[in-house]
């Protein structure tokens, strides 16, 4: 055997159990083969729609939600019912949620191929006008569009589309500013087959655009696949999902918007959408790798649950910005029945709404968390 030989073999053989390594590190992120059991916070119930993908609120407790998602990372495709949905957002007040979801309608804004994803209220500090961004994938293409909410009718006003080459794969965004916001592109390759090898090989290749009202520029990258991205009430740090990575990076905006990594909070699950609550503590979607079946077929089975992390402020000059009190699961499901999956989980005043790619909407009174 020659050296040359040997030597390639040794190298290919250290490869490959990089790899088996990476790729079981993250099937075992994504709950592969690990069981799920049962648990709510409280009462719970259902409302029939065809997915609450991402979910934000107003202070005095209406709620919107994004439904109607087309999304496909498995290869094999989606469930042909995915591709009959219609896109809508929803409005669901907490202050009455006997109330189902109510569609909420447009002005100057043709929702026909309407895709909504990942959403975020922004509220002016000066006039009090509600903004409300949405990841848009509408006939395919990428875009955030900005409306102006009149509650008092409950219209959706558009504003503006942004649509840029880099904003290519959004996922979610957050709003910075009445036409400002960052937004994470989850993936860097569009196709399924691509997307997937970057999933488990993995290649870190998502990113965070910044969109300063005229022009759209790349922030932070080598991310192992984004997804939900976040604001502290401050305004001062950014929460990014690290979904397969398992992680919420927390960044420092400077004064350019550029982001500055400060803090990763490790939970060692793959994650979907990221909340902050009136006290600044975080609610997680918990992902499963039952997503690529449940996606391709939705009479499988897809669990998911709810984690929440406390943090305070870290008040003297630390090496990070935050202080993990806890971390909790609140809800867990093992989405064999009419719930499946996890995306997003709200909470407001006591009050929990979770939410998923493609099914029904659950409420929870949080009695016990
Ligand atoms: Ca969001
Ligand atoms: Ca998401």
């Amino acid at each position: 055997m020659g050296l040359l030989f040997r030597t390639s073999l040794i190298v290919f053989l250290a490869w490959l159990a990089v790899r088996v390594f990476m790729i079981n590190k993250t099937l075992h992120m994504t709950g592969y083969g690990i069981p799920v059991f049962n648990h709510n916070p409280g009462p719970c119930k259902l409302f029939h729609v065809n997915g609450s993908e991402d979910i934000d609120v107003l202070p005095n407790g209406l709620a919107i939600f994004s439904s109607g998602l087309y999304y496909s990372l498995n290869p094999a495709g989606v469930d042909p019912a995915m591709l009959e949905f219609k896109g809508i957002l929803y409005s669901f007040d907490l202050n009455d949620p006997d109330a189902k979801p109510t569609p909420l309608s447009y002005e100057n804004f043709d929702d026909s191929e309407f895709v909504p994803h990942g959403i975020d209220f922004y509220i002016d500090p000066t006039t009090e006008e509600i903004s409300l961004f949405v990841v848009n994938h509408a006939a395919g293409n990428h875009s955030i569009e900005i409306f102006q909410f009149d509650q008092a009718n409950m219209v959706l006003k558009h504003k503006q589309t942004v649509a840029d080459e880099t904003i290519h794969s959004p996922n979610d965004v957050v709003a910075v500013g009445p036409d400002s916001f960052y937004t994470a592109n989850d993936r860097y390759f569009r196709n399924e087959i691509l997307a997937f090898v970057e999933a488990f090989y993995p290649f870190k290749l998502a990113n965070v655009v910044f969109y300063n009202g005229s022009q759209a520029r790349s922030v932070a990258d080598g991310f192992h696949g984004t997804n939900g991205i976040q604001i502290d009430p401050s305004g001062k740090y950014v929460f990014v999902v690290s979904a397969f990575g398992g992680e919420v990076v927390i960044f420092e905006r400077s004064v350019e918007n550029d982001l500055i990594a400060r803090q990763r909070l490790n939970v060692g699950k793959a994650i979907d959408n990221v909340n902050v609550d009136e006290d600044g503590n975080l609610w997680l979607g918990v992902a499963n790798f039952a997503y690529l079946d449940y996606s391709k077929n939705f009479s499988k089975p897809c669990p998911g649950s709810v984690l929440q992390i406390k943090l305070s402020k870290v008040v003297e000059d630390g090496k990070v910005p935050f202080k993990v009190d806890d971390i909790r699961e609140v809800f867990s499901n093992d989405g064999k029945r009419e719930f499946k999956c996890v995306s997003t989980a709200l909470f407001h005043r006591g009050k929990l709404l979770i939410g998923n790619p493609f099914s029904n909407l659950m409420y929870c009174d949080v009695v016990a968390v």
